[in-house]
């Protein structure tokens, strides 16, 4: 295995977050992606989002499935706690490690293959159990990582590069997770930092699951006329909700919008989402709305993106569970063996 370390060289003017860390310090090792794919700008995306909300490295989980977009945990947080699992169970591999240690913010990276074939009842199952987590999907339409077949999320009609034409119906992840119970949904392209960065801002802060749809085009065997996952057809087809800012509980909210076209949002832990309306009508706060809204753009061929759905106010899978505050690996002897008392007492409730 090859392994490309950055050059430690840093500027000694670097500027430096309100926790003391550089832009640097979120990089990870240097991608072996091919130039120009779509996932490399995630990266990016992920790097300037940690930076910009001051979390510190150690206090991240990345987790993965397989697949090129699976393989880009490595080339971000290189400080970070991580775990590339088999594919298409990064879900289930990320409950279990929150279920262990809630002290840690979970973000799972996956792509289409991933999550919408082999994967799909584990996205399934994170979604509706509340795990709190932000998961990123890499959707660029196929299989990247061996070599182009049409994947689950390819519409149906698209071409591939050899001008075969895909007859399967497509499964829309955002759609899903709406009705699968996620609680934060957006969808992003990988061409718009000013869109994916505030997105993934407010999905690490977001406590409940939050999902981001990113389509994210391969260059390689997905970026051709015919297709709609190309670079092109997400640029012509991109119909943008909203805007976000995300504002830290430090930070003062100034804005010189308008204020009929915004909307601030307050999430559990003082952040505020502020959402600049880009379709006047758009009510992100309507589950049903939304999942109308999206069925109606879908078929005249737009490419719904923005912040499409948020309930600040919702609850996860530690409140479901009435988890331990504490992780797991700190609860003493005294806790995990009450004694043979408290045993007793315990059997009795259960005659
Ligand atoms: C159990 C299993 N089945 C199949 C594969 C082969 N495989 C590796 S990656 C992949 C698909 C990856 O597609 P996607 O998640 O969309 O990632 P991309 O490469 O497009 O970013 C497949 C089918 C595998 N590694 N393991
Ligand atoms: S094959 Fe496609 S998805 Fe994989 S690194 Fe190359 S451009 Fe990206
Ligand atoms: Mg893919």
């Amino acid at each position: 295995m090859t392994y490309l370390a950055k050059p430690k060289l840093l500027r000694a003017d670097a500027p430096r977050n309100a926790v003391g860390y550089t832009r640097r310090d979120y990089e990870g090792a240097i991608s072996t992606l091919c130039a120009g794919c779509g996932h490399d700008s995630i990266s990016a995306a992920v790097v300037q989002a940690c930076f910009d909300l001051d979390i510190e490295p150690h206090k991240v989980a990345k987790l993965s499935g397989i697949g090129c977009s699976s393989k880009t945990p490595d080339y971000f947080l290189g400080a970070s706690h991580g775990f590339n699992t088999t594919h298409g169970r990064m879900p289930s591999v990320l409950t279990g490690a929150a279920l262990a240690n809630r002290d840690l913010i979970y973000l799972g990276v996956s792509g289409d293959g991933d999550s919408a074939s082999i994967g799909i009842a584990q996205f399934a199952h994170a979604m509706r159990r509340g795990v709190n987590m932000a998961y990123i999907c890499e959707n660029n339409g196929v299989y990247g990582l061996t070599k182009g077949q049409f994947s689950a999320t390819a519409d149906k009609g698209s071409k591939n590069k050899r001008g075969v034409v895909n007859s399967d119906t497509p499964i829309d992840l955002v759609a899903l997770s709406l009705q699968l119970g996620a609680t934060f949904v957006a969808r992003s392209f990988s061409g718009d930092k000013e869109q994916l960065v505030p997105l993934i801002k407010g999905a690490l802060r977001h406590r409940g699951p939050a999902f981001i749809d990113v389509i994210s085009p391969c260059v390689t065997f997905n970026n051709h006329a015919g297709s709609t996952k190309s670079y092109d057809y997400v640029r012509e087809h991109n119909e943008a909700v909203n805007r976000l800012d995300v504002i830290l509980p430090r930070d003062k909210i100034e804005t010189s919008y308008n204020p009929g076209s915004l909307r601030r949002v307050v999430q559990h832990d003082g952040s505020v989402l502020l959402l600049r309306k880009v379709a006047v009508d758009y009510d992100p706060a309507d589950r049903v709305a939304a999942m109308n809204y999206l069925q109606e753009r879908q078929t005249l061929g737009e490419i719904v993106t923005g912040l499409i759905y948020v309930d600040s106010s919702a609850e996860d899978m530690h409140r479901h569970l009435n988890t331990v505050e504490k992780p797991l690996n700190q609860l003493g002897d005294a806790y995990l063996c009450p004694g043979s008392k408290a045993l007793d007492a315990l059997n009795a409730s259960l005659r």
